[in-house]
């Protein structure tokens, strides 16, 4: 089903998720080297939700569309009950803090910011019936983000509610011999957004060997993947299955996104962020012959810079010029060697001509970047016009937002904080504000 003959106009909405008044530092991520290193910091969840709608400020301003994606109900009261934990609201997160301090603070947790990981979409010109298709993640590695998956399919269906132009597949079964983390592990290459593209699963092999202090793991299954696909109808030569380099994983790449990002006909990735990178590059050149691989080399920026800076969770967007910008986080700038490497980048022949450097560092405190922070929808007019409106953001829908948080967002939340009753009050109370103003 074509519903628009003009594929050029064909846009990617970047849906952001709006960081969610729990905020903070629980080193819940075990491979994620920001979140391991910042446990127990305080947080600031206003100012964090405040730079999360700084950053979709800058993209609406550079001219594209934007999106965004709430923040899910946390303490996650409705687990909790599963649970078997009862009572009223407040007795029930009490009676699970006291008889589990460290599984609730699991489900206080506002990782579904990273909305990278809410599914993988594949969109329409790529998939048998044309229609975009999302398969939401189940984040089966870590518990606290596998309760993710409901809430996320239930917002991602309101959202995405027409099914002349969506389909929305729940989350695979099986748990971790099934594990899916969604567009963090995969990236779509195609000469512009409306044209049929190549997509490129990113799994994650488990390695024998030892590191000090236990091995970090894989989250992506290449079966489960593999099973994405062909969900999404993806004909066989569209769809690339590429094992990520462990080296990258042991070196905290817990997400593909971590060390590569690809947009329309460039792939901008690091020399070691594939276990074969050359059989890779080879099979994308066949398949899309004008693509074009900037590999940065390790020479230039080391693993442990492009982890400590997250130069590669940049967001590698078009503009409406038709030339690309890299939207980087603050510390690319802050590490010299990676800066001297982007300003080199630009006056090189390639599409990328800009870096736009924007501040996200609460979410960056927890490994979460730039391009983490989004999920990529790429439509066209006509599927655009069909997404439900209260999930698109102007200025003035911005504002409304931010002041929601500016009232309502606690101001710092430190380690002891997530046991106190009125934080739990405040958080939930604050969200359902905040879906007030949106229009929810
Ligand atoms: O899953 N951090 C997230 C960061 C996710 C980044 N997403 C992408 N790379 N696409 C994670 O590891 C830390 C939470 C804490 O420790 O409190 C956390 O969940």
């Amino acid at each position: 089903m074509s519903h628009d003959n003009d594929t050029r106009r064909h846009v990617e909405v970047n849906f952001d998720g709006l960081i969610g008044p729990t905020h903070n530092y629980a080193g819940l991520s075990l491979g994620n080297v920001a979140s391991a290193s910042n446990a127990g910091e305080t947080s600031r969840p206003r100012q964090a939700a405040l730079q999360g709608l700084a950053k979709m400020r800058a993209l609406l301003a550079l001219g594209l569309p934007q999106g965004f994606l709430p923040p899910h109900d946390r303490p996650n009261v409705a687990a909790l009950r599963q649970l078997g934990f009862a009572g009223d609201d407040g007795a029930v997160c009490a009676a699970a803090f006291a008889a589990d301090p460290a599984l609730f603070r699991l489900l206080c947790s506002a990782s579904p910011m990273w909305t990278a990981n809410a599914a993988t979409v594949s969109p329409a010109p790529d998939t048998a019936d044309g229609r975009v298709h999302f398969s939401v993640a189940n984040l089966a590695t870590m518990a606290h983000r596998a309760t993710e998956a409901e809430e996320t399919a239930g917002w991602l269906r309101l959202a995405f509610a027409d099914p002349r132009f969506f389909q929305v597949h729940d989350a695979l079964p099986w748990g971790q011999h099934l594990a899916d983390e969604g567009a963090a592990n995969h990236m779509r290459l195609c000469p512009h957004h409306g044209a049929p593209g190549v997509e490129v699963f990113v799994y994650g092999e488990d390695v024998a060997g030892d590191q000090p202090g236990g091995r970090f793991p894989a989250r992506q299954r290449r079966r489960a993947s593999e099973a994405v696909a062909r969900r999404h109808g993806l004909a066989p030569a569209q769809a690339l299955f590429v094992a990520q380099s462990d080296t990258a994983i042991q070196a905290g790449a817990f997400h593909n996104d971590v060390v590569a990002v690809a947009n329309e006909r460039v792939l901008f990735a690091h020399e070691q962020a594939f276990a074969d990178p050359g059989r890779l590059y080879t099979d994308l050149r066949a398949a899309l012959p004008e693509a074009v691989i900037v590999e940065v080399p390790a020479a230039r920026v080391s693993l442990a810079d492009a982890i400590g800076s997250y130069l590669f969770n940049s967001q590698l967007v078009t503009l409406p010029d038709g030339t690309m910008a890299l939207v980087l986080p603050r510390e690319c700038e802050q590490n010299p060697r990676v800066w001297a490497y982007v300003q080199d980048l630009l006056g090189e022949a390639t599409p990328i001509r800009r870096a736009i450097v924007i501040d996200v560092r609460e979410s960056m405190r927890n490994g979460g970047g730039p391009a983490c922070l989004r999920l990529r929808v790429a439509l066209s007019p006509a599927a655009l016009a069909a997404v439900d409106p209260r999930f698109l953001l102007d200025e003035a829908r911005c504002d409304r937002l931010a002041r929601v948080v500016e009232a309502q967002w606690p101001e710092t939340i430190g380690p002891d904080d997530l046991a106190n009753p009125d934080l739990w009050r405040q958080a939930r109370a604050a969200r359902q504000a905040l879906l007030a103003a949106a229009g929810f």
